[in-house]
């Protein structure tokens, strides 16, 4: 029987994974954790405990009390906060990780997944179509922390045979949790703004492309990358996948249509450098071939959807 520890599960990606990995696993067969303890009130339909990631003991314990098989290990701090807590957001990042790789190889757990992000490519990638194997360079400590770990995983996974599967995310969209210190993430804010008939300002400039995807599609990578067989997981660094690109001129067009007295201004600050070094678009040739992703959200689609279904939802 698969017992999954979630860590981070308060978060954004956290909050909808969790409730995935329920119905797919049983409630009974998923814990959720969560350095915030308020985050026990997302999770009434499955076991919450409050951890530290960075209590290696606590997760330890938990770990092995409860005879945990798999880990979605989620916590991270995201690009923005990351420039301003550069030593901490390091540490947090890279220590986690290699503890819980660590805790993988000893305990011989089934599998690990840990996400990476578009913020592993820098100023020197191709900007068009990024490619899986490019030069990197990330200039952001969160980017480095992501290539990092990528570079660890396999190594995991090549040296002790730790089964570590991973995603490059794009910016993640979804409306059942407020965003979390991400430079994409000002794609989350404005749908909130424009329910609340408020204006919007946008830190990034008007023509500002980033790949970008709605939460669902990203629900079903991580599935589909964690339940695809072993063997066809070939790439144990991280895959890339995309979904979307768009810049705040267009998803700004795209919630007008549906909210015509809703307004915009631009007022671009640091977020702006973090975004210029990242990729438009991205190729992900390498994810359909060997595990046949597919997305299935669009702009419009997902505005149409988060318009439709975020005025009824209760935080
Ligand atoms: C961020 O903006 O920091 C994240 C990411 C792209 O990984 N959403």
């Amino acid at each position: 029987m698969d017992k999954i520890l979630v860590i981070g599960a308060g978060g954004q990606l956290g909050s909808e994974l969790t409730q995935a990995l329920a119905s797919t696993y049983g409630a009974e067969q998923v814990i959720a954790t969560d350095i915030n303890a308020q985050a026990a009130s997302k999770f009434d339909f499955c076991q919450f405990r409050p951890l530290d990631v960075m209590d290696q003991r606590a997760v330890r314990e938990l770990v092995v009390q409860e005879k945990v098989s798999q880990i979605y290990h989620l916590a991270a701090v995201l690009s923005a906060v990351g420039e301003q807590k550069p030593l901490f957001a390091w540490q947090l990042n890279m220590d986690s990780l290699l503890y819980i790789l660590e805790l993988a190889r000893e305990l011989k757990l089934d599998k690990v997944y840990w996400p990476s992000s578009i913020a592993v490519f820098g100023p020197n990638t191709p900007k068009q179509q990024t490619p899986q194997y490019c030069v990197k360079e990330p200039n952001t400590v969160y980017g480095i922390s992501k290539q990092a770990g990528e570079r660890w995983c396999e190594y995991y996974f090549q040296k002790y045979q730790v089964d570590v599967r991973s995603l490059r995310y794009p910016g993640l969209i979804g409306y059942k949790a407020l965003p979390g210190g991400g430079t994409t993430d000002y794609a989350v804010d404005i749908y909130h703004k424009a329910i609340a008939g408020q204006h919007f300002e946008s830190f990034l400039r008007a023509d500002t492309a980033l790949p970008m995807m709605y939460m669902p599609d990203a629900i079903k990578a991580t599935l589909d990358l964690m339940h695809a067989p072993r063997e066809q997981v070939r790439v144990r660094s991280s895959y890339n996948v995309g979904a979307m690109s768009f810049t705040p001129e267009e998803i700004y067009a795209s919630i007008q249509a549906h909210h015509p007295d809703f307004t915009i201004s631009y007022a671009p600050d640091f977020r702006q450098a973090i975004a210029d070094s990242w990729p438009d678009s991205i190729d992900d040739t390498v994810a359909r071939r060997d595990w046949g992703w597919a997305p299935q959200y669009d702009l419009a689609a997902m505005t149409e959807d988060i318009l439709t279904h975020l005025p009824h939802f209760r935080f």
